[in-house]
């Protein structure tokens, strides 16, 4: 089965818009938080907005998917609750980890959201791993690791391609290139001409995709999940993108690239385009895609009010739910 853009109804379209606008506002808020000093070390995703939005809009509730150190859009395109988010992100006993995971661990198994993970590219494997359960079980499930053009140079990809590849498991290896691994530039680091070449080895397909367009990446994931979940085996995604920011904020990303480039990027912005595509066709009006914005908006803000009305964990909750109990 292709997918097209054709395939891309307005109800779904217009989703992709929220998503990506509630990630944006979502981040803002986060950015605004971390600057007022209630959360540290955050890595924004402002700018890769599209990249989970196009793959999410082919998953279900029981597919999976697995994060990195910048995942806040992860969890969002993957249904995970803005509320419990921001209060994760403050620390607050309501969060999907109850306070204890913070910016880096989200996590959400009722959504299939596995988690976020600060140790670069630890999370691939568990990805091979969680669609290999999936095949052994006989379901259709399918399982999404998200990573970077750093984590790319890890052996864990290279061992989870091979093995996905063997087992054609339902696996799909997104990595977001967003050209930077910290203030490594991708040209330095990754030997050959592209991440997504690297499939190449292990007999599996590699496709590069503007990941500043979601009807691309909308595309590109759809064959991509559709071949996993007809049992045809894994695909390496690699979808060029751009951070706007710096690595965690800390970071001044103009001593290490242009002005200019970060504004090539901005001129690509993947919600300008979005917006432009669904004016163009009809689909929604300047009004209406102003409505989605202020819904998020509000939703956002209406996430910072139910973290700062929660309590803190009680210090007796210090190491409960901090080991898996097997009955
Ligand atoms: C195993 C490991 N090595 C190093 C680090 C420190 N570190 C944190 S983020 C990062 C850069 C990751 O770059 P990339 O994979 O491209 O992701 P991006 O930050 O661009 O999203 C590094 C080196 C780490 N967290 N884990």
């Amino acid at each position: 089965m292709v997918t097209s853009t054709s395939d891309l109804t307005t109800d779904k379209a217009l989703w992709m818009f929220e998503t990506m606008m509630t990630i944006r506002r979502f981040e803002e808020q986060a950015r605004r938080e971390a600057d007022a000093g209630r959360l540290r070390g955050l890595h924004s995703s402002i700018g890769q907005e599209a990249v989970p939005t196009g793959v999410c809009a082919h998953l279900r509730d029981d597919d999976y998917v697995l994060g990195t150190h910048r995942s806040h859009h992860h969890c969002i395109a993957k249904g995970v609750d803005l509320n419990e988010m921001m209060a994760e992100l403050l620390g607050k006993a309501t969060g999907t980890n109850k306070g204890k995971g913070g910016t880096m661990h989200i996590a959400d198994v009722n959504k299939g959201m596995l988690g976020a993970n600060g140790v670069v590219g630890s999370n691939i494997p568990v990805a091979a791993g969680v669609a290999l359960s999936a095949k052994v079980q006989g379901r259709d499930s399918v399982s999404v690791v998200f990573f970077g053009d750093g984590a790319a140079n890890q052996g864990s990809l290279h061992e989870s391609m091979n093995l996905a590849a063997i087992w054609k498991l339902p696996v799909l290896f997104v990595c977001e290139n967003n050209r930077y691994a910290e203030s490594t530039p991708v040209e330095y680091a990754v030997a050959g001409t592209s991440v997504a070449n690297r499939a190449e080895g292990y007999a599996m397909p590699g496709v590069t995709v503007d990941g500043q367009s979601a009807l691309d990446m909308f595309e590109v994931a759809g064959e991509a999940v559709a071949r996993a979940r007809e049992g045809r085996g894994p695909t390496l995604i690699e979808a060029q993108t751009y951070r706007y920011m710096g690595h965690f904020g800390a970071d001044d990303p103009l001593s290490y690239r242009t002005a200019e480039e970060e504004q090539y990027y901005k001129d690509r912005d993947c919600i300008e385009r979005m917006k432009a595509h669904l004016i163009e066709t009809g689909a929604a009006s300047q009004e209406d895609l102003d409505g989605i914005d202020a819904r998020a908006t509000e939703a956002v803000a209406a996430a910072v009010r139910f973290a700062d009305e929660s309590p803190y964990p009680q210090p007796e909750e210090l190491t409960t739910d901090v080991y898996v109990s097997y009955p």
